[in-house]
């Protein structure tokens, strides 16, 4: 393992800091969506969430007393720019000064995520917020005034957090805000997340500030259900329209022509205007390290033409497992259950091999090096009567993955970085707080939103001071 790898935990704001409309914030799609019936598991929002807006100096306290080197934590637009652009809320900007330098000065390295998912509701219901390219100047605004205010203290900036996931979940499967299915919306939102990813890298390297910059992406490699050829050409189809078109346009400044040409023809869509292809090539070239979120692969078998189509089943929400469903293009492509992994409670598929494998191929096709910005695994805990968590298959889950990582940099992987998600328990997006990830266990029914250490997290402290 390179020496110089950090070993850390990640969050995002909605998730973790509660206080949804103090100190001059405003509301974000997500403190309104929430409320909508129906939409989360039983209801559940971030209102309150962990309290880490009043308590982040007891969450840094466990932090360094853990030995947790980088701590990666998101930027609420709402709080800095509550108009989405305009006059800046000074109470926001005091909130993450003072957060930044918490961490630092008990040792922990700070690194921002400016994008993880809570845009001003404001530029939402001014001009379409993603499907609208004034998204790209509010945006490179909002990038701006974090970086006048952080990038003195703060060294590593991942611009977007899994663009992928919040476009197609808003604009393909209502299952997040919008909820405005338009499969044209969804492939002019992903061009507009690139774009803004490409005007921020730049305007990064031209201000000249001496930190590193890149984006993170949902991350699902992809097995070939059989040497059948057919399959095989299916997983090459499938990985064309989503897999490297989500990264390719990230880090190459190009889409794959198979993609391209698929969805040009099926929805006349993305609109490509004069100039991006040069700004989303020059930013690519600045761009300084591919961040993943590594959570599962998948395994793709091919679809007859009258096979599934995307829709179909519901989104396992409430970790009753065995709710996994097929879904694909029919004549493409279709993801099939993996027979040979274990799968989660929530149906995700667990194979510490597949962050190697994956990891293996973006070296061969970007030649850059990786921030693991994400990796966890979400599960149902247990508080025992002694206040004890003995989370084993977090602490079995995690270390398969670190040799799998350790073995990927025997094969010549740059790793900056390995984030856990996450430190904390927190909301999951759509599956309340009874779906687990942290290290710290936070007892959502009590009144005082208790701490605890889980058995990982000694496990994680032990591991970080022999430095794996
Ligand atoms: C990623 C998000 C995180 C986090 C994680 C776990 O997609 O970037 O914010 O939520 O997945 O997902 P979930 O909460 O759905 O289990």
């Amino acid at each position: 393992m390179s020496k110089k790898t950090l070993w850390g935990s990640a969050s995002a704001a909605y998730q973790i800091e509660g206080a949804y409309k103090e100190d001059g914030k405003s509301l974000s799609i997500w403190d309104n969506y929430v409320r909508i019936p129906g939409k989360t598991y039983k209801g559940t929002n971030g209102d309150v969430a962990c309290d880490h807006y009043h308590r982040y100096k007891e969450d840094v306290k466990l932090m360094k007393e853990m030995g947790l080197q980088i701590y990666r934590f998101s930027i609420a637009w709402t709080r800095i720019l509550p108009n989405g652009r305009g006059e800046v809320n000074q109470k926001g900007i005091d909130f993450y000064n003072n957060l930044i330098d918490e961490l630092i000065a008990n040792g922990i390295e700070p690194a921002i995520t400016i994008y993880h998912w809570d845009l001003p509701q404001c530029l939402q219901d001014e001009y379409g917020g993603w499907a609208s390219r004034k998204i790209i100047d509010d945006f490179t605004n909002y990038a701006s005034v974090i970086f006048e205010n952080f990038a003195d203290r703060v060294k590593k900036f991942i611009v977007m957090n899994e663009p992928a996931i919040f476009i197609n979940l808003a604009y393909l499967l209502d299952l997040h805000p919008p909820c405005d299915k338009d499969p044209v919306k969804a492939l002019n939102g992903y061009h507009h997340t690139a774009l803004c990813h490409a005007k921020v890298v730049n305007l990064y390297k031209e201000k000249g500030y001496d930190g590193i910059i890149g984006s993170s992406i949902a991350f699902g490699p992809t097995y070939p259900a059989s040497d059948d050829p057919k399959d095989i050409e299916a997983n090459k189809n499938h990985n064309d329209l989503h897999v490297w078109w989500e990264m390719d346009i990230y880090f190459k400044g190009e889409y794959p022509k198979y993609g391209l040409d698929y969805y040009q023809k099926k929805f006349n869509a993305p609109v490509i205007e004069d100039g991006d292809y040069e700004l989303l090539k020059s930013a690519a070239k600045k761009n300084d390290f591919i961040g993943i979120n590594y959570y599962q692969t998948a395994v793709i078998a091919y679809n007859p033409e009258d096979g599934v189509g995307s829709e179909g089943g519901k989104m396992n929400n409430d970790g009753k497992k065995g709710q996994f469903v097929e879904r694909g293009i029919p004549g493409i492509y279709k993801s099939i259950k993996n027979n040979n992994v274990e799968y989660t409670d929530w149906d995700w598929a667990i194979d510490p091999d597949g962050i190697r494998y994956g990891m293996v191929q973006l070296k061969e096709r970007y030649g850059q090096p990786i921030f693991i910005s994400e990796n966890g695994l979400g599960a149902f805990d247990k508080l025992e009567a002694d206040g004890s968590i003995n989370d084993d298959y977090r602490i079995k889950f995690i270390s398969d993955h670190i040799d799998a990582i350790k073995q990927a940099t025997k094969e010549g992987v740059d790793v900056l970085a390995y984030c856990t998600w996450s430190f904390t328990d927190l909301l999951s997006w759509l599956n309340g707080y009874q779906k687990r990830y942290g290290f710290v266990h936070i007892d959502f029914d009590s009144k005082d939103l208790t701490r605890r250490k889980k058995k990982s997290y000694h496990w994680y402290k032990d591991f970080i001071k022999n430095n794996g």
